[in-house]
């Protein structure tokens, strides 16, 4: 069947601090499974200031690293890995770009986010990172 053939490709989704703090869980939460995406897990939860550092690793030379680590580890988040055909590069277009400014109209950015640094939603950019972020928060036994 082709929807088995599709099946099994995974992303991983952070609601941000700000998002929580705003009140938009169940907003954001419906405009996903709205738009095809599974829950495969998902919790609500809070990074250390050392799991936001190695999180975003990545970006430790970059001069916004230190607010960034900051913000992601100020709150709860929920955290969930999801699935549907094509999940990292559809989720992306989903929450829109990085900077709500540039978010297209009716993205989850553009509705919720509130700045470049506190923009409500992450999405993985590669299957590979779906994979490493999604095992960073969750066993296999919380994935369904
Ligand atoms: P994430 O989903 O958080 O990874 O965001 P995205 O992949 O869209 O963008 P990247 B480039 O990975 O940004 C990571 C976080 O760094 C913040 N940021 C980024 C800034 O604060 N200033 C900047 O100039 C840039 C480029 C945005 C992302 N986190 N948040 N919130
Ligand atoms: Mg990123």
């Amino acid at each position: 069947l082709k929807i088995d053939i599709m099946a099994g490709n995974r992303t991983f989704t952070m609601i941000k601090p700000d998002a929580v703090e705003n009140g938009h869980i169940g907003a954001i939460l419906e405009q996903i499974t709205a738009s095809g995406f599974r829950i495969v897990a998902m919790k609500l939860t809070q990074m250390t200031r050392r799991d936001a550092e190695k999180f975003y690793e990545v970006h430790a030379e970059r001069p916004f690293y230190g607010e960034l680590v900051e913000f992601m580890s100020r709150g709860p988040i929920v955290a969930a890995i999801l699935e549907k055909e094509n999940a990292v590069e559809d989720f992306r277009t989903l929450i829109g770009a990085t900077n709500p400014e540039d978010a297209a109209e009716g993205t989850i950015r553009k509705k919720y986010a509130t700045s470049v640094g506190e923009n409500a939603v992450h999405g993985s950019d590669s299957d590979e990172n779906a994979k490493i972020e999604g095992a960073f928060h969750f066993s296999g036994r919380e994935m369904f």
